[in-house]
């Protein structure tokens, strides 16, 4: 009996064999495809080459396609654990022919592939076709299957679309009859599993535009999927594709952690379906780089990995488990779809975070139910609201069942009608804002692309080059003549520019003309091979048809390649440093800077941080050659280049190589050597989502320029601090202990005068003619002491004069201050000369503020106390 992987194999095998060439699998997210929020069919990746707008290699071509059907159109979401046969994530079977064969061949492979190559019993096969297409009824009454098998069918079942917009026909698809032992109708499309579609051609031959017209495609093309799952199940003997080979490990494993045997409860074996293939999708998901969140893709992970989450409570299971499940799912596919292996740990890490996370808003949840129970009590209420309920589920994500649970227990029902109202609400909203929008591209452009060539590329090798002026833009129309002033968007038939893509800026410049030029600021591709250039006619005249030179600012385009191939040297940096799994989650990459997010758990330590700054000026210093060569893109991954999935690859990809160091798919542009980059600086690090890190460097000028700003900084620091740069730390390091000390004296002095009290400790307050007159000695002090210790009697005590005196070493140091409202009629600069002169020195300041210095320290207490018969002499005098 073969297996999963067998018969994948098998399938490519047979048609390989009728001159298809076999084709990867594409990203579960849609190349370039506003479109679509996920691949949802093996067609998906050659939507361009049925549309026309692109051309391949090959007319007939095979691929087993990695698929998601959990949001959009094609949503199988709800149906996943309750039938046997429904997946969020699949494998597609499929081969296509580009205006190659048509349906004749596509009928006839598909039926030698099931009844010669697998020995399916013909008797158990059905076909389906639309209503009107009588030549495709023919077709399977030929090949041999009798017309009380063939069925035909309306737009519903046999008219196949990949999305509201894009390549559409009319299909047939192949069902296969399980018998009587298994529930449902005996013919296809009825209900239940017994009778299931297998295998679905379609035969493509119109384009549904945005506004649902059907126009027919350039040539009538051929587009087939076939669940590999269900084929499995199928060939195997297996009623459900749970128990074909492909599942039963996963299974198995469930059915160890839970300890209890599939196949006993329908509840739980339920809640293992939808766990095993749950399991499946997150995998994938997150190999392909998606991250839970809450929009978008990321929102659809996040909801399938709490639904699983949800049913392993089912199972007894506590605390976060899917995460010990993801290694048995790699290890069974990790040899067809080696980027879970790659990305093993990144998958591991974001569905125990995001499980963990779940479980903590599941137990906020259950607070926010027994609140709401208590309301619904207070008020008299016997039932819970719908509004309440669906808070709770959607903000929650708890389930629905567990809060029924809860209001039985307390005896109150759920208004389950007014939680689908709010249910269907927001599915609208998602609806709307989930993808499935039309394409986003102008229709001017399409015009455009249909009337021109496409542009020759030349700005690998050349950064100037005469070009005619194919077509031109103005005002979202084709204009013949543009003249000065106007904004306008210039196509030609070859040019050195860039345009915007793989997150590198497009590139600037100007077209010269014989009459005109035109100011270049940007450059962009918004249909495949069509560039535009987009600018303002700065003098004279530009007419479709003119020949002109086409130059690109090339200090701009040489800043952006430094930073480009500072990029690359980046990332490989940060694998070798962090560990392979580091990951692009996407990049900028403009003259100015370079911007790089990455899966990486934690905050990169600044060790880590320092050695691939390190690393990659090392790179730089080694002067590595840059190389560039085209290949096909299997032997490119296989080779170990890292590709992107956000970009657009064709089967040819262009692969750029630092040394040994670095390989990835890339097709901007790059230095030729990495000494050119000059210098590679750091400039932030932070967050951006959860396991996702952002890197900020500048490379060239930029590097320089930041460090010319630092020692700028550097240098003002040290004129503030009046030293040279290089001591301004030693400077900076003394002052801040210098501060700290002082910081320590003056809460010592404050805590001394706090204490208050009289004693010699805290000095003395005598009223002297009616004037308050403080009179202290605190030896070891600086004058600076002094003063601030002033400050703080003369706050306290509002109208006051301040006497302190002060041994240290051999000097004795006296301060005297006075409040404002005294320092007229005894100003502390003449109170201080007789003081200063029994201590053998002199002294002078301001009426508020004097000071004097002697050698006479053990006079320190007769000047003190003098201090008092001065004020007293004064007040009298
Ligand atoms: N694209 C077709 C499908 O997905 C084959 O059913």
């Amino acid at each position: 009996m073969p297996t999963g992987h067998e018969l994948r194999q098998s399938f490519l095998e047979y048609f390989h064999q009728h001159g298809h060439t076999i084709v990867p699998s594409s990203s579960l997210i849609p190349q370039a495809d506003p479109t679509l929020l996920f691949t949802n069919a093996g067609m998906v990746q050659f939507k361009g080459v049925f549309l026309g707008e692109e051309q391949r290699e090959y007319a007939r071509a095979a691929s087993s396609q990695k698929c998601l059907r959990a949001g959009g159109k094609h949503n199988d979401l709800e149906n996943v654990g309750y039938t046997g046969r429904h997946h969020t994530f699949f494998e597609m079977l499929g081969n296509f022919s580009f205006g190659d064969y048509f349906k004749e061949d596509a009928i006839r492979f598909g039926w030698e592939y099931l009844t010669a190559v697998l020995q399916l019993p013909k008797d158990r096969l059905w076909a389906t076709v639309y209503q009107e297409d009588d030549e495709a009824y023919g077709l399977w009454e030929k090949i041999g299957v009798p017309s009380s098998r063939i069925m035909r069918c309306g737009e519903k079942d046999n008219f196949w679309q990949m999305a509201e917009t894009g390549p559409c026909g009319p299909c047939s698809e192949i069902h296969y009859d399980q018998g009587a032992g298994v529930a449902g109708d005996a013919v296809p499309n009825g209900t239940g599993d017994r009778v299931m579609e297998i295998w679905n051609l379609v035969f493509m031959q119109y384009h549904r535009n945005e506004h649902g017209t059907l126009h027919p495609l350039p040539k009538p093309s051929i587009d087939t999927g076939m669940g590999l799952e269900r084929l499995a199940a199928v060939v195997q003997g297996k009623t459900t594709n749970y128990d074909s080979d492909l599942f039963r490990p996963i299974i198995r494993a469930i059915e160890e952690l839970a300890h209890r045997p599939y196949g006993t409860s329908e509840d739980e074996d339920r809640a293992m379906r939808v766990i095993a293939d749950h399991l499946r999708a997150i995998s994938f998901m997150i190999a392909d780089g998606i991250l839970p969140s809450n929009e978008g893709r990321g929102y659809v992970l996040r909801r399938i990995l709490r639904r699983a989450g949800r049913y392993g409570r089912l199972l007894g299971l506590e605390g976060p488990f899917l995460y010990k499940l993801t290694d048995v799912v790699i290890a069974e596919l990790k040899a067809a779809y080696p980027e879970l292996e790659r990305t093993k740990s990144t998958i591991l890490h974001v569905t125990n975070a995001e499980e963990e996370r779940f479980l903590d808003t599941l137990d906020k949840g259950l607070r926010l139910l027994d609140e709401i129970v208590a309301d619904a009590k207070r008020a008299k209420r016997t039932s819970i609201s719908g509004k309440a309920l669906f808070k709770l589920y959607d903000t929650y994500g708890f389930p629905l069942d567990l809060a029924a649970d809860s209001a039985r227990d307390q005896g109150l029902t759920l208004d389950e009608a007014g939680f689908q109202a709010a249910l269907q609400e927001q599915r609208e909203r998602a609806r709307k804002s989930a993808g499935f929008e039309a394409t986003k591209t102008k229709p001017i452009y399409t015009e455009v692309s249909r009337l021109t060539s496409p542009t020759v590329f030349l700005g690998y090798e050349e950064f100037t080059t005469q070009a005619t002026v194919l077509a031109i833009i103005t005002q979202e129309r084709m204009a013949k003549d543009v003249v000065e002033g106007d904004e306008v968007e210039v196509v030609l038939d070859r040019t050195p520019f860039y345009a915007e893509g793989g997150g590198q800026a497009g590139d600037q410049g100007v077209l010269t003309g014989p009459e005109g030029t035109i100011e270049i600021k940007q450059t962009i591709k918004p249909v495949p091979e069509v560039f535009v250039h987009q600018g303002i006619v700065t003098r004279g005249r530009v007419r479709q048809g003119d020949l002109v030179q086409a130059s690109l600012n090339l200090s701009l385009r040489l800043a952006a390649a430094r930073n480009h191939t500072g990029t690359h040297l980046l990332h490989a940096a940060l694998r070798e440093v962090l560990g392979p799994h580091v990951k692009q989650y996407g990049s900028l990459v403009a003259p100015s800077r370079l911007r790089f997010d990455f899966a990486h758990f934690s905050p990169v330590r600044p060790i880590q941080l320092e050695e691939v700054e390190g690393l990659v000026n090392e790179r730089i210093r080694l002067n590595d050659r840059i190389g560039t060569k085209v290949m096909g893109i299997t032997e490119a991954v296989q080779e170990g280049a890292l590709a992107f999935f956000g970009d657009k690859y064709g089967d040819k990809v262009r692969v750029v190589e630092i040394d040994a160091f670095s390989k990835e798919l890339c097709g901007g542009t790059h230095c030729r050597h990495t000494g050119e980059i000059g210098l590679f600086k750091l400039v932030a690090e932070t967050g951006v989502a959860a396991g996702v890190r952002r890197i900020e460097a500048q490379t060239g000028e930029g590097a320089y320029e930041l460090l010319k700003h630092r020692e700028a900084e550097i240098q003002a620091l040290a004129d503030l601090f009046k030293t040279n740069p290089p001591d301004v730390l030693a400077k900076a390091r003394k002052l801040v202990a210098s501060l700290k000390e002082k910081d320590q004296e003056l809460e010592k002095l404050k805590a001394r005068l706090a204490s208050g009290g009289a004693g010699k400790e805290a000095g003395e307050i005598r009223k002297v003619s009616g004037i308050s007159v403080y009179n202290h000695q605190m030896d070891g002090m600086e004058m600076n002491d002094l003063r601030a210790l002033a400050d703080i009697v003369r706050d306290r005590e509002k109208s006051c004069i301040v006497v302190l005196g002060s041994v240290k070493d051999d000097k004795a140091s006296l301060l005297v201050a006075v409040t404002k409202d005294l320092s007229g009629r005894f100003p502390a600069n003449e109170l201080i000369k007789p003081l200063a002169a029994i201590i053998g020195g002199t002294g002078g300041g301001r009426p508020e503020m004097a000071q004097a210095g002697g050698k006479l320290t053990h006079e320190m207490d007769r000047a003190l106390a003098q201090a008092f018969s001065e004020v007293e002499r004064k007040a009298n005098g």
